[in-house]
């Protein structure tokens, strides 16, 4: 520590200069005396304070690498931090997960015709984000992400929403070229709203409530995923389609007893406490996703946010193919290790791996990893468990 400037010895300049006053001096000397040495002491003290802060703030870094670790709930301090209830876990975590039923990932089929009816059902539930961890969401009948719809190209989609919710809500296609403000019109509770648009532009796109805040309609689970399948031949034959949805969840409480809420500044600060791929962390660790050795697996990935990329990687391959924001009109690009999907975009992977063995796919952003935004490919039905 430097000396501070207070700290320096008293002047005596000028003691004995004006006549008749030795006493006085003496005096002045001794206060100066005393006030140095209570000004060292608080010296001493705020070094003693600024000491622990940084311990503190040592010891909060260590416990924060530690989130995603059964029991370990990473606490948040100094002025102005928001609280973190990353990690948290109950006990029995482990048991929970694997009873989980994880969001079917393998895509639906697409309904034959020239017409695909889409019936959605918006809905305030309850739902489980992480083992253990219960979120209040305005979602879905089904939860949150919403269900995969799967259309072919140059089908005529006509969505009917009902709003079971609350308040009003609306739905915003990415997918659809559609006047927003005639077709993604709010929506009442207890009605429903219908509109229709032509899908005419193959990929991966999003759906989500556009009700304002819509920062807030997003993170509280009202997205989901609508694959437009280009006819039959134009892509490479995948074996295996499976879809991931990416998002983030803001949480006002761990939600381990009663269920969470949507915490407006840590969703400002984009500072989430989970990070998952169909709404559950790690979901596809516990319950791996399939594939032969050679077979061809597309993954549609399309990332919810409601702010953050999710940077697709799957560690110990490299992608066969990938198409950028899943502009499958366009040439991919191929071989490639990792490719960002923006938070509101696609992207299809073709990923076609020889050897068997569990192959993890990520968000490579590595924080999003330690909140959960991590599965498994499972190659050729080997058994054990990854330890990294
Ligand atoms: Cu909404």
């Amino acid at each position: 520590m430097s000396s501070a400037p207070y700290a320096s010895p008293p002047t005596t300049a000028g003691r004995g200069k004006e006549p008749g006053s030795p006493a006085l001096a003496a005096i002045v000397a001794m206060m100066l005396g005393i006030l140095v040495a209570v000004l060292g002491f608080l010296a001493l003290l705020m070094w003693i304070d600024a000491r622990n802060a940084r311990d503190d703030a040592n010891e909060t870094a260590s416990s924060t690498s530690m989130a995603g670790m059964p029991g370990m709930t990473s606490t948040a301090t100094g002025a102005g931090a928001l609280t973190s209830y990353a990690g948290a876990s109950p006990a029995n975590a482990d048991a929970i997960a694997a009873a989980h039923k994880a969001f079917p990932a393998a895509l639906p089929a697409a309904p034959a015709g020239p017409v695909a009816d889409v019936h959605l059902v918006l809905k305030d539930v309850t739902v489980q984000i992480a083992p253990g961890i219960k979120y209040s969401a305005w979602a879905w009948a089904g939860g949150a992400p919403g269900p995969v719809i799967h259309v072919r190209q140059g089908q005529l989609v006509k969505i009917t929403l009902t709003n079971s919710g609350a308040i009003p809500h609306s739905v915003d296609f990415h997918a659809a070229r559609v006047a927003p403000d005639k077709a993604f019109t709010d929506v009442m509770p207890g009605q429903s709203v219908s509109y229709t648009f032509r899908a005419n532009d193959p990929g991966v796109f999003m759906y989500h409530c556009g009700t304002k805040p819509v920062l807030m309609h997003i993170a509280n689970g009202m997205y989901g995923a609508i694959v437009v399948e280009p006819p039959a031949g134009v892509l490479p034959k995948a074996d295996k389609n499976y879809v991931l949805v990416a998002s983030e969840w803001y949480l006002s409480s761990d939600g381990l007893k009663a269920p969470a809420q949507f915490n407006m500044d840590k969703a400002h600060a984009r500072q989430p406490d989970w990070m998952t791929f169909n709404g559950y962390a790690g979901q596809y660790v516990k319950h791996p996703l399939t594939a032969k050795p050679g077979e061809t697996v597309r993954f549609w990935v399309m990332d919810a946010g409601p702010s953050i990329d999710t940077d697709f990687h799957i560690v110990g391959t490299v992608l066969n193919r990938a198409w950028i924001d899943s502009g499958l009109t366009n040439k991919p690009l191929e071989n490639v290790q990792t490719v960002a999907v923006p938070a509101g975009g696609g992207g299809v992977f073709d990923v076609k791996i020889d050897k068997p063995g569990l192959y993890p796919f990520v968000s490579h952003a590595f924080a999003a990893v330690d909140q959960g935004q991590v599965g498994l490919l499972n190659v050729g039905g080997v058994h054990g468990t990854m330890t990294h």
